[in-house]
């Protein structure tokens, strides 16, 4: 073969293989704008909301996460916690009342907003009312000129802080409590109040109602019947009209619940839903139900945890080396934020009108806990993967439920009620605490969920828990590991994962968990790290000298666990040693159920 065949043939064959390679690239060019034209055409549909699923307020409230309740009043002055209502005008003389103070140590504890006792059981109005003389415009504070909720107003403005106002429906002072013309007087207050102080974001009704009072001099016992008395939806017309947007509640909402206790505990199972109108203020005897909700109830009304940070709800000097302990508070921050509600702490003023200094040091310490905590995000830009999809569509993947944007979610297709989500950390990563959040405006979907960590090959259980609705932190024994399996399992629906997070949280005694196991003994556990464990069975305190829980230990008969945590020789680092759970149990050995908390 001559030379130049061999180059023309060499030069054809190239030409051909080029030739081959550029129908190649058209063919998988027009294959990829086929591919996107059709999936433009036929967007994935987003899934159906299943069940009850959030209003529009309720939305705004979800997003929030932290705020102080203010209890301030006669009883501040008399160092009691429901005053009878006959207490004079003359006793209420805060004499450094600051507002902004409260607003500011709110503010820089990470807090979003401010719930007043605007009137408490005692009947005294915080604020110049036309109805009553049993109000701040009797008493010397200001010589009867002032208005603090005009002030905490004006305060909440300047820091960013939204405004919430309790109106306790039990007035210890007003002849007309009792009678259905009190009712006109409480729904003035209400107008009052929801006219003249700017945007409300909450209302707040308590459930404590009827029995003694002052009642304008009658001195007796006055019943009411909770159910009717109030006539509650004609009074709700009233903040619906004059404050749309702000949320309202009591033991029955009718937008937000009590969580059934005031330790500040939400436990798991905590649903967003409940039967309609089945809880209502004061309706008593339901706590646990209003604590869990109801799987199927047929309205969104999510719970609200609310607790003091001292043992009462007004200030009480006695009372100022009882503030809670960090390790207290962050307990409460995983059992309300972390446990799919919104937390309220009291914060008292005291008598000169401020906040003590050992509830603003606590508070700045919590926040600085929460800060250092959470400031790490170690899933953040991580490689994820799901075991399904919706539609295969990259508007549903894995990553939106990692890209911090809580209105992307990752969502399975109808017919996937369970599925695998996995993250790939990267190396070897200490972790021991997951963020995980439902895209609730298509309802609570999750029934069931785990987090499983890979640990020498092998992906084995960390935590586990049955709801998570709009916010849920697992927190669980630190682990080091590369990949994280979370499995979700629906109710029946397919899932929509809005955030998860990947965090090593500081080290902290946590509360033991009182339970029984299978074989019905006791067995005393924690979150914290290889605490040591000292229990009694006879009521009396734990202490380092009480037995020490070593194995499953057997007490078949009734009575009351109680057990405290002791890490780094018996001092945790914030000066408490432990947290105390009770436990009852029932007759049966197997048939037990947890007890209050103390
Ligand atoms: C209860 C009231 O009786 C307490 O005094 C306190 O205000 C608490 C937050 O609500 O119902």
């Amino acid at each position: 073969m001559s030379k130049y065949n061999t180059s023309y043939k060499s030069n054809y064959l190239k030409l051909e293989s080029i030739m081959k390679r550029i129908s190649l690239i058209h063919l998988i060019t027009a294959i990829a704008i086929a591919c996107f034209i059709l999936s433009s055409c036929n967007p994935v549909e987003p899934p159906e909301p299943f069940g009850a699923i959030p209003s529009e307020r309720q939305l705004e409230w979800h997003k929030l996460k932290y705020y102080a309740f203010i209890h301030f009043s006669p009883n501040t002055f008399t160092d009691m916690e429901w005053g009878f209502g006959d207490e004079a005008e003359s006793v209420f003389n805060p004499t450094e009342l600051d507002c902004r103070q409260w607003a500011k140590a709110a503010k820089d504890a990470g807090m979003e907003g401010i719930v007043i006792t605007a009137k408490h059981h005692d009947g005294f109005c915080l604020w110049p009312t036309t109805t009553t003389e049993h109000s701040i415009k009797n008493s010397p504070y200001k010589n009867g000129k002032g208005d603090i909720i005009k002030e905490l107003q004006l305060a909440c403005e300047e820091f960013g802080l939204k405004l919430g106002i309790y109106l306790s429906p039990w007035d210890r002072n007003h002849h007309l409590y009792g009678i259905p013309e009190y009712i006109d007087v409480y729904r003035t207050q209400l107008t009052e109040l929801m006219t003249n102080y700017g945007e409300i974001f909450e209302f707040w009704m308590d459930g404590a109602m009827g029995g003694s009072g002052y009642y304008g001099g009658a001195n007796e016992s006055r019943k009411i019947d909770n159910k009717v008395y109030y006539d509650w939806p004609n009074t709700w017309k009233i903040v619906r009209e004059l404050q749309p947007m702000a949320v309202m509640f009591s033991d029955g909402g009718p937008d937000i619940r009590w969580i059934g206790n005031e330790q500040g505990y939400a436990r798991d199972p905590n649903w967003c839903t409940t039967k309609s109108n089945y809880f209502y203020a004061g309706i008593g005897g339901v706590n646990s139900e209003l604590a869990t909700g109801h799987e199927n109830g047929d309205q969104w009304l999510p719970a609200e945890v609310n607790t003091s940070i001292r043992p009462g709800w007004f200030y009480h000097k006695s009372q100022d080396d009882q503030v809670k302990s960090l390790n207290q508070l962050i307990d409460n921050w995983y059992h309300s934020v972390g446990m799919n509600g919104n937390f309220i702490l009291n914060v008292p003023p005291d008598q000169r009108g401020l906040f003590h200094e050992n509830d603003v040091a606590r508070l700045k310490e919590l926040r600085d806990y929460l800060d250092n905590a959470f400031s790490i995000n170690l899933a953040k830009g991580k490689k994820t993967t799901a075991t399904n999809t919706r539609g295969n569509s990259s508007e549903f993947n894995s990553k939106k439920a990692i890209d911090s944007d809580l209105d992307t979610y990752w969502a399975t297709d109808d017919s996937v009620h369970q599925a695998m989500f996995y993250i790939d950390l990267g190396s070897e990563t200490k972790v021991n605490c997951v963020l995980l959040q439902e895209y609730i405006k298509l309802g609570q979907r999750v029934k069931k969920f785990s987090v499983q960590v890979l640990d020498n090959g092998e992906f084995k259980s960390a935590g586990s828990g049955i709801t998570i609705g709009n916010r849920r932190l697992l927190k669980f024994k630190t682990v080091t590991t590369s990949k994280l399996r979370i499995y979700l399992y629906g109710r029946k629906t397919s899932l929509a994962i809005s955030n998860i997070e990947v965090y090593r949280v500081p080290e902290m005694l946590g509360r033991p968990e009182i339970s029984r196991n299978a074989d019905g003994k006791i067995v005393i556990s924690s979150d914290s790290p290889d605490p040591v464990y000292h229990f009694t069975t006879d009521g009396s305190e734990p202490g380092p000298d009480s037995p020490k829980f070593v194995d499953p230990y057997s007490f078949p008969q009734k009575g009351v666990v109680k057990a405290k945590a002791f890490v780094d020789n018996y001092s945790s680092s914030s000066g408490t040693s432990g947290i105390i759970l009770f436990y009852k149990r029932c007759p049966s050995k197997k048939n037990f159920m947890r007890g209050t908390l103390s």
